[in-house]
């Protein structure tokens, strides 16, 4: 009992001592001399990210870290955390409300069950390439997307990309509608994903991402859907043998700040925070180009059997899951939906 008491005070100690380190009264160990010279002040933001650190998700987060502590003169440094190590796109955005967490990147799709709104990304075969996709996103109805954050207690300073997501299983190929027919196929946690899987025909369950590798591997579900990218650097290949160009969606990631620690930032230092989101962004989105064009190459190396959908399945798809967009418009916002429609238009002019 004593030995008890003792442990748990001395754990109480450590905590105490954590806790002060982090108030930034002191120069912590994470901010070394450096802070000194910048009136004692320093700020440890850690960032946490779902994908692993071959991911450009990964680099551009690096690319980050360097222009902040640059930037700031290491009055703020960055700490790193790929593969989930600090949790999935929910709940990395929920520590970020509870300023636990200061960073994060997740998935438009997950984030629309903070702000609805952002659903629109959503809708299937919105897009119809990458460089459409950034006018919109860095245009006016994008960035007023980002603050309809605040209300969450969320600051999002820039859009990165996910990219457009192919289906892969392990059942068959997968070339027209008839083919989805029953397939368990994970999907993010996101209702509009859910149901426009069901119209296609597929047997679809909501999941983190955390826990999708395991999932194919225990056979839980058959397939499931993401950039090439992300197939290939999270070694799907190993649990998957058929991948297809269904390109349904284009997924967008979001740069999260916790907002209550943004809020205790100087004017100049969230202007740091501002730009190197969008200068790591732009990174990421070449990275993240480079690496969707070549890896559907290297997957087939991988053994893994390609299939294309024909335009006329395609088609199919886009009549079978119209209906599903129809009956989420007014949950997303109509206003958002036509603005967005009506960026898209503009942008392809
Ligand atoms: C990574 C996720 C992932 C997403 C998914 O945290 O869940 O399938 O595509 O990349 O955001």
């Amino acid at each position: 009992m004593k030995k008890l008491a003792m442990v748990l005070s001395t754990i109480l100690l450590i905590a105490m001592l954590a806790a002060c380190g982090n108030s930034g009264e002191k120069a912590s160990s994470n901010g070394g001399d450096e802070s000194a010279s910048n009136g004692g002040e320093s700020k440890v933001i850690k960032a946490g990210i779902g994908l692993n650190d071959q991911h450009p998700q990964y680099k551009g987060l690096l690319k980050f870290k360097e222009i902040v502590e640059e930037k700031t003169d290491g009055a703020i440094t960055v700490e790193t955390y790929h593969s989930g190590q600090l949790g999935d796109d929910r709940s990395m955005t929920e520590a970020l409300q509870l300023g636990t967490q200061e960073v994060t990147v997740p998935s438009t799709a997950p984030l629309a069950n903070f702000v609805p709104e952002f659903s629109v990304f959503d809708i299937p075969f919105l897009f119809p390439n990458e460089e459409v996709a950034d006018t919109v996103l860095d245009g006016e109805v994008g960035q007023e997307l980002l603050q309809k954050l605040e209300s969450q207690n969320l600051v999002g300073l820039s859009y990165w990309e996910n990219g457009f997501r192919d289906l892969t299983n392990s059942e068959r190929a997968v070339a027209t509608m008839e083919d989805f027919d029953g397939l368990k196929i994970r999907t993010m946690e996101n209702d509009l994903h859910l149901d426009a899987f069901k119209a296609l025909g597929a047997n679809p369950t909501p999941m983190a991402f955390t826990e999708l590798f395991t999932a194919l591997q225990q056979g839980t579900v058959d397939g499931q859907e993401n950039p090439y990218a992300t197939i290939y650097l999270q070694k799907f290949y190993e649990v998957q043998n058929h991948v297809s160009n269904t390109h349904h969606i284009y997924s967008p990631f979001v740069f999260l700040m916790s907002k209550s620690f943004y809020d205790g930032l100087t004017e100049d230092q969230q202007k740091i925070m501002k730009e190197a989101a969008v200068e790591a962004g732009k990174y990421e989105r070449k990275l993240n180009r480079e690496a969707n064009d070549k890896y559907l190459q290297s997957l087939q190396d991988e053994g893994m059997e390609y299939t294309e959908i024909t335009p006329e399945a395609r088609e199919e798809m886009v009549k079978a899951v119209a209906p599903v967009i129809d009956e989420y418009k007014g949950q997303i916002g109509e206003e958002t939906v036509d603005k967005v429609y009506k960026a898209i238009e503009e942008a392809q002019k």
